[in-house]
């Protein structure tokens, strides 16, 4: 036992030394060389600018407050890795659409390493010829139930039956909403991924919100171990949660799998995983292997509940701060769909209000309010400046959102910002809650078209108020790999 961890220091020794000198060697050009004449945080040996980074401030907040010290577009050092900050418009479409293709690499983690079996995913995995393939195939998977279908309808609209039920049957004066907006969520994705259809209090829905829930708290959240991957060989209790989560995770998928092969109908998908397996012995296939339907899989779920729900629930907190936009979008679903029937795909076009609501919800809390670092897969350039191959740039999407030279009072939740004189909805440019270009999210139709339907089921049959008595929710973010909202209580009643 001894022995080992004396070869374990040692080993860590070395990585140190190594490292070490590799620093003295690149630091001994200036500084702002290496960072392409942007300006830099301080950094140290070792640290980096982690040091300028420690604060009370989620970081989203910290690099939107350094802007006041380094410009909107400013260096700092991860450890070892240099990273540029990107805080506007401007710079973020050059990172994201023009250079796309430059831009669309990913930095190595140790976390989502582990939850992706190496990159065999669509979110995480580094850029490359069969990376492009997988996606193609995703999206085209996810085309059969949106859009064009009325499969995500039908789904989407039991599960929102399901929820408003639940909730009203709850008559408390003030309830969590949360529990419940998870499981509906989660059912949903469930049945588009493998058609699994739970009951409330099934042992294997609450299996998967239970590690779902463990992964949010473990993964990709700026920890030491992403930025120095040798610290892995120490014990960490995180690490340790995550692969307990993950194993779960891939003992249930794995025999979702098994049972999708022997049952699968040629010409007839019924989900995401038979798409994907037919996707494979098609002419379209690209050679994915089972680990990556598994990984395409386990990763559509994770980030079609996370994202989902948080943003359903930022939408609810916002509501009670502001029932006046509550009454708004009631009275504009009163007048295109009635009491009598439930609102459908086909009726969105004609409801710019909660159409308004939903983007002002995304844009004043993102969920994803750094997206995913990217990486500059070759040489290449932000506004003149020249940037190194390898160099990770990380996109503030907060910043972008809350930008005083785009948005008029960007702290004030105003949907009106997004409907023009006459009522119609208009999208300004600096909105992009999905991110943009080659790594813009895959399930953005899919989402759009959930939220419309979950939240339009829910304002026409329920009222939503603060329980009296209880505060209003606070609206600050708890941040990690989704931007969550503190739990809070809301009393909900029936509409006639
Ligand atoms: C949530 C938990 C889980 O079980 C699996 C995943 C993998 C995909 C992740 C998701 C997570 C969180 C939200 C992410 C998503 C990929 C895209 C999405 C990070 C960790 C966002 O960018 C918001």
């Amino acid at each position: 036992m001894g022995f080992a961890l004396l070869l374990v220091g040692l080993a860590a020794l070395i990585a140190l030394l190594r490292w070490l000198l590799g620093f003295l060697r690149s630091s001994s050009s200036s500084s702002s060389s290496s960072s392409g004449g942007i300006p830099c945080l301080p950094r140290v040996p070792l640290l980096g600018s982690l040091l300028s980074l420690r604060s009370e401030l989620p970081p989203h907040l910290l690099f939107t407050r350094f802007t006041e010290t380094y410009g909107r577009l400013y260096a700092l050092y991860l450890g070892p890795h240099l990273a540029l900050v990107v805080n506007d418009y401007s710079h973020a479409r050059e990172v994201l659409l023009a250079k796309g293709k430059e831009f669309a690499g990913r930095p190595y983690m140790v976390t989502t390493e582990l939850l992706t079996r190496g990159g065999k995913d669509i979110a995480f995995a580094d850029y490359s010829p069969l990376w492009r393939n997988q996606r193609r195939l995703v999206h085209s998977a996810f085309s059969l139930f949106g859009e064009g279908s009325s499969k995500l309808q039908t789904i989407v609209l039991e599960a929102a039956d399901c929820l408003v039920e639940e909730l009203l049957s709850l008559r408390a004066q003030g309830v969590d909403p949360a529990p419940a907006i998870l499981r509906a969520v989660t059912n949903v994705v469930c049945r588009l991924v493998f058609s699994g259809n739970y009951r409330p209090g099934d042992p294997e829905l609450q299996e998967v919100m239970d590690y779902n829930d463990g992964i949010v708290q473990t993964i990709a959240r700026g920890d030491l171990v992403d930025i120095f991957p040798w610290l892995r060989v120490f014990p960490n209790k995180d690490l340790k949660k995550l692969k307990a989560c993950v194993k779960v995770r891939d003992t249930l998928l794995t025999r979702k799998l098994e049972e999708h092969k022997e049952s699968l109908t040629p010409g007839d998908p019924r989900d995401l995983l038979d798409a994907l397996l037919e996707g494979r012995g098609s002419d379209r296939d690209v050679g994915l292997s089972d680990d990556h339907v598994l990984m395409t899989a386990a990763e559509a779920f994770g980030a079609g509940v996370e994202t989902t729900s948080t943003t359903i629930l930022w939408a609810i907190a916002f509501l009670l701060h502001h029932p006046e936009v509550q009454e708004r979008v009631q009275a504009e679903l009163d007048e295109c769909v009635g009491a009598e029937r439930a609102p459908l795909l086909s009726d969105r076009t004609r409801m710019p209000v909660l159409d308004a609501v939903m983007s002002e919800v995304m844009r004043i809390r993102p969920v994803s309010p750094l997206l995913i670092p990217h990486v500059a897969m070759q040489d290449t350039s932000i506004g003149g400046h020249p940037v190194a191959k390898g160099t990770r740039v990380l996109v503030n999407m907060w910043a972008i959102h809350h930008d005083p030279q785009q948005w008029e009072q960007p702290d004030t939740f105003r949907p009106d910002r997004f409907l023009d004189d006459s009522g119609q909805r208009v999208i300004p440019p600096s909105f992009l809650p999905f991110g943009a270009g080659p790594r813009v999210c895959v399930g953005e139709s899919l989402a759009r078209m959930e939220l419309f339907l979950f939240m339009s089921r829910l304002l026409q049959r329920c009222q939503l108020s603060a329980p009296r008595g209880a505060s209003l929710p606070d609206l600050q973010g708890r941040y990690g790999v989704v931007l969550q909202p503190p739990k809070y209580t809301v009393t909900i009643k029936a509409r006639n």
